[in-house]
């Protein structure tokens, strides 16, 4: 018997893992699940390779010695200090073409060559640019080559230009204006700027919004805020004083300092705006200040019932799926898929089948974007591309009890940029879990029938900056699967002038003194590459529709009858969708293959559980967005799948949105979904989830996981030939005492012993009376009672110890496309 040793808490250091080779060399505590009666985890492995799985450390210092002897010419350096270096930037496994995935996974092809893709920041022509290669195969060869990755791209470039080229003068630009600005911010803010100390509680900071790209290089408004406390507060503390600063040349001595905007009004410059000060009826606006408003906790309240923890769920013998965690391919009840992760995305799942037949090639995140409104010059432009910042590299470790169950499995993740690898442990968690309402359940006259709904959720945490997204995949016995995203954390806020003069109340609702909370639409897009039992699929949409219709049986008493039937419709070319007005269509991926019934084998595709539907981008056109990010305007997309579209989106989108390197609206270009000759039926759905937010005051200080909640859901429709849960589903069926037909059908012959060989009992015992069986447990029960170690019920953190985070600050420091940038003397 396996003892199941993982660790509980292990201590995340960032840094201290980039020094370190491998993680285990980091102290971490655990636990033993010595309640476990039984182990249900024989050694288990996966029945191939995982051909996705991100580069290990190895790999990945074996890319960045080749690609530095590949491309001497470019003189890289290992310290680059800023994009007027050459240097390799990010590292990561190329996911390899399907075509040749498949061969392998159904076919006799052998394992697909791992490849690297890599991105390698170059200055040239007075400007820095971002080339993608691919490196392969691996391990390095002879054979081995960097090739230009150019052919998932629009126009096919391999590259993107960067508007940047040196982050510490953005950072210490916007510091200087507001130095230099020091006896307005005073009279205004009542504070200053503390250069030796940045997050000086007392002082400012002065935050760029650097992403409206112009040609050549950057416009960008800055804003006044003030540090926070220790919770991270800092989008709560905007301050009422933005500056426009021009950043078109690449040069930073050449970049100039624009307008002021205070209070509703714009200012040429800052003595133009010193004048209006001392001048008589200058208008102050109130000031946004830190306490024990932003604090994220209440420490001391005690209404009654606090002293008592909550019911928790345990898992006394131990889980029912199969985990191969050196490949990363999981198991449970039918379904049986491959797991991976890179540092834009986080986790991306591959190869889902259910009870052997396929269902999907791929699912995973493709960009988490987050668009403002408002009447500033801050909220007014504000958008996020959080891939950008890598809602993988920002996947911290996860709360053993809290975040997941204890009992969960914990897997970790690696990222490699500049260089370096980065471990974060514990960031990925495994588990079942069983619902709170039952799968199924029946009460007939003479017996009463439960079965309980445990379902499995793969789930991971990407907090970037401000918020926290956790991301399930959940997977239910039926063969439903669940893509869901919850949002905690500060929302990005707006300073509120208490102006009447002001339109600010038309973006948001006012929540503190001198606080707006900024309406904002999140549109977060999946990728699912859908092989419905196999690849030959297409869409349909199932309407149901009102119709008038005489029915022969209704004779003359109802020559029409009012009443409603099922149409169908093809959708024959690449399309964008939106959920249908009163549900009343369903959205099916058919098969060509047919279930018992002669029924085609589906899966359709819905807006599934928490706060309504599913939303797609508001605005019309962004100005900010450009062509950045066109899948955020429907619901849902249908698109060919094509070796050469394996993205419907990219992280360097952020940087040109109005030529960005993956154009959306080039992939769903309304080609043909009719089988022909240069189209085989293999079909791509995108999708999004997400909210329109018009955060309240219950956002304040954080917004809540329960609401701000959305799913797509992939249920079976036809899949099967019956319900699959049945046979996996654990539960109990209740004879009632006293009567013959107990439970059963009338008119079906009683056969006392008929029960006996198929059900299980719990102690065998019949009933003394009528000889019956009272319980007929189906599934496995818990036999007897249990002690429970206290670490099952609530985990332990004495001792955790931990260093920082590398949360980004979102600037352009610390994202997934720019890595760390550490200033080097
Ligand atoms: C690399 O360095 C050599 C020698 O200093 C120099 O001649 C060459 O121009 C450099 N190449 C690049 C691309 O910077
Ligand atoms: C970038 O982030 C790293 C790690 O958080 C930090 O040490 C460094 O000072 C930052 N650089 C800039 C220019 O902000
Ligand atoms: C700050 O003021 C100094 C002195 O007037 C000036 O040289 C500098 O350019 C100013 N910096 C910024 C960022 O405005
Ligand atoms: C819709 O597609 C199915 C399957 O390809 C086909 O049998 C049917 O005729 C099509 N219906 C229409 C109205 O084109
Ligand atoms: C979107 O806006 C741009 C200007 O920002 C304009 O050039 C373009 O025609 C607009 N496109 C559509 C489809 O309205
Ligand atoms: C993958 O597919 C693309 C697009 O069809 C093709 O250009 C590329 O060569 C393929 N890669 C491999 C390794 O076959
Ligand atoms: C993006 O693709 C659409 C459709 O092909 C096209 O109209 C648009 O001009 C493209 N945008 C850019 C920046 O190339
Ligand atoms: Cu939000």
């Amino acid at each position: 018997m396996e003892s199941r040793r993982k660790p509980l808490v292990a201590i995340t250091s960032v840094l201290l893992f980039t020094l370190l080779v491998g993680y285990f060399a980091v102290p971490s505590l655990y636990i033993t699940q010595d309640y476990a009666v039984k182990s249900h985890k024989p050694s288990f492995t996966a029945p191939k390779q995982n051909i996705w799985a991100e580069l290990d450390e190895v790999e990945a210092q074996d890319v960045y010695e080749f690609l530095l002897e590949d491309f001497k010419h470019l003189n890289l350096t290992r310290h680059p200090k800023s994009l007027r270096d050459n240097f390799v930037n990010t590292v990561e496994s190329l996911k390899p073409n399907k075509t040749d995935a498949v061969a392998y996974l159904y076919g006799d092809a052998d394992v697909v060559d791992r490849y690297a893709k890599v991105s390698i920041s170059q200055f040239t022509d007075g400007a820095p640019y971002f080339f993608y290669y691919t490196v392969g195969p691996l391990p390095v060869t002879k054979d081995t080559k960097a090739e230009p990755y150019g052919y998932p791209f629009n126009h096919g470039r391999n590259w993107i230009r960067s508007p940047i080229v040196d982050f510490f003068h953005i950072q210490q630009f916007s510091m200087n204006v507001a130095k230099n600005v020091s006896d307005i911010t005073l009279e205004l803010l009542g504070a200053t700027v503390n250069e030796n100390d940045p997050n000086d509680p007392r002082g400012l900071v002065a935050f760029p919004r650097s992403f409206r790209v112009v040609t050549g290089g950057l416009n960008f408004w800055l804003q006044m805020y003030r540090p926070s406390y220790s919770s991270g507060a800092r989008t709560l503390l905007p301050q009422g004083l933005y500056v426009k600063i021009d950043a078109k040349s690449l040069d930073f001595e050449e970049w100039t300092v624009g307008q002021y905007y205070y209070n509703g009004l714009i200012y040429d410059d800052e003595h133009k705006l010193r004048a209006a000060i001392e001048s008589p009826g200058f208008k102050k606006t109130p000031a946004n200040l830190d306490g024990p408003w932003t604090d994220t906790e209440d420490f001391e309240s005690t209404p009654a019932g606090r002293e008592l923890p909550p019911p928790v769920v345990i898992q006394p013998y131990g889980p029912r799926y199969q985990l191969d965690r050196k490949q990363k391919y999981i198991s449970w009840f039918g379904f049986e898929f491959f797991l991976t992760t890179n540092a834009a995305q986080g986790v991306l799942l591959y190869d889902i089948r259910f009870k052997g037949e396929r269902v999907m090639y791929e699912v995973g995140l493709q960009e988490a974007m987050a668009h403002y409104a408002g009447d500033d010059p801050m909220q007014g432009g504000l958008e996020w591309m959080d891939s950008f910042f890598g809602m993988g590299k920002d996947a911290f470790e996860l709360l053993p009890g809290y975040d997941c169950p204890t009992y969960a499995d914990y897997l970790d993740s690696q990222t490699h940029d500049k260089y370096e690898t980065t471990t974060i442990p514990n960031n990925i968690c495994v588990f079942e879990y069983t619902s709170d309402s039952l799968l199924a359940r029946h009460s007939a006259q003479y017996s009463t029938t439960a079965s309980r709904n445990t379902y499995l959720t793969v789930r991971s945490v990407s907090t970037v900056g401000n918020y926290d997204y956790t991301i399930d995949y959940v997977f239910y016995l039926d063969g439903t699967l669940e893509v869901k995203v919850r949002a905690s954390g500060f929302i990005f806020a707006a300073f509120y002038t208490t102006n009447s003069d002001k339109t600010e109340d038309e973006y948001g609702h006012r929540v503190h003194t001198a606080l707006s909370t900024s309406m904002h639409d999140h549109v977060i897009n999946f990728k699912a590459d859908m092989d419905v039992a196999g690849p030959k699929n297409d869409l349909v949409r199932l309407a149901i529709e009102p119709i008038t219709k005489s029915y022969s049986w209704d004779g003359p008493d109802v020559p029409k009858r009012n009443t409603m039937h099922l149409v169908e419709y093809n959708v024959t070319e690449e399309t964008g969708l939106d959920w249908p007005k009163n549900g009343g269509e369903f959205y099916i991926v058919y098969s060509d293959k047919k279930n018992a019934w002669g029924e085609r084998k589906g899966y359709r595709i819905t807006s599934g559980t928490g706060l309504g539907n599913t939303p797609h981008l508001t605005i019309i056109n962004s100005t900010t967005l450009g062509d950045s990010a066109r899948w955020a305007e429907h619901d849902l997309w249908v698109l060919r799948q094509k070796d050469s579209e394996p993205r419907g989106a990219d992280p360097f989108n952020f940087l040109e949105p109005f030529d960005p390197i993956v154009n959306f609206s080039q992939l769903a270009d309304g080609e043909s979904l009719i089988p022909s000759e240069e189209y085989d039926q293999d079909l791509v759905i995108y999708f999004n989830v997400g909210a329109h937010q018009v955060p309240t005051s219950v956002d304040i200080p954080n917004t809540l996981m329960h609401t701000a909640s959305t799913s797509v859901m992939f249920i079976p429709h036809n899949f099967n030939d019956r319900d699959p849960s049945r046979e996996s589903s654990q539960g109990v069926r209740i004879q009632l005492d006293g009567k013959k037909l107990s439970g059963r059908f009338a008119g079906e012959a009683y056969d006392e012993d008929a029960s006996n060989g198929e059900l299980r009992t719990r102690h065998g015992k019949r009933d003394a009376k009528t000889k019956k069986l009272k319980a007929h447990y189906f599934g496995g029960t818990y036999e007897k009672g249990l002690k429970v170690p206290l670490e099952a019920l609530e985990p332990n953190f004495e001792g955790y110890r931990s260093t920082m985070h590398a949360v980004p600050d979102l600037t352009f420091n610390g994202s997934a496309v720019f890595g760390t940038w550490r200033k080097e003397d």
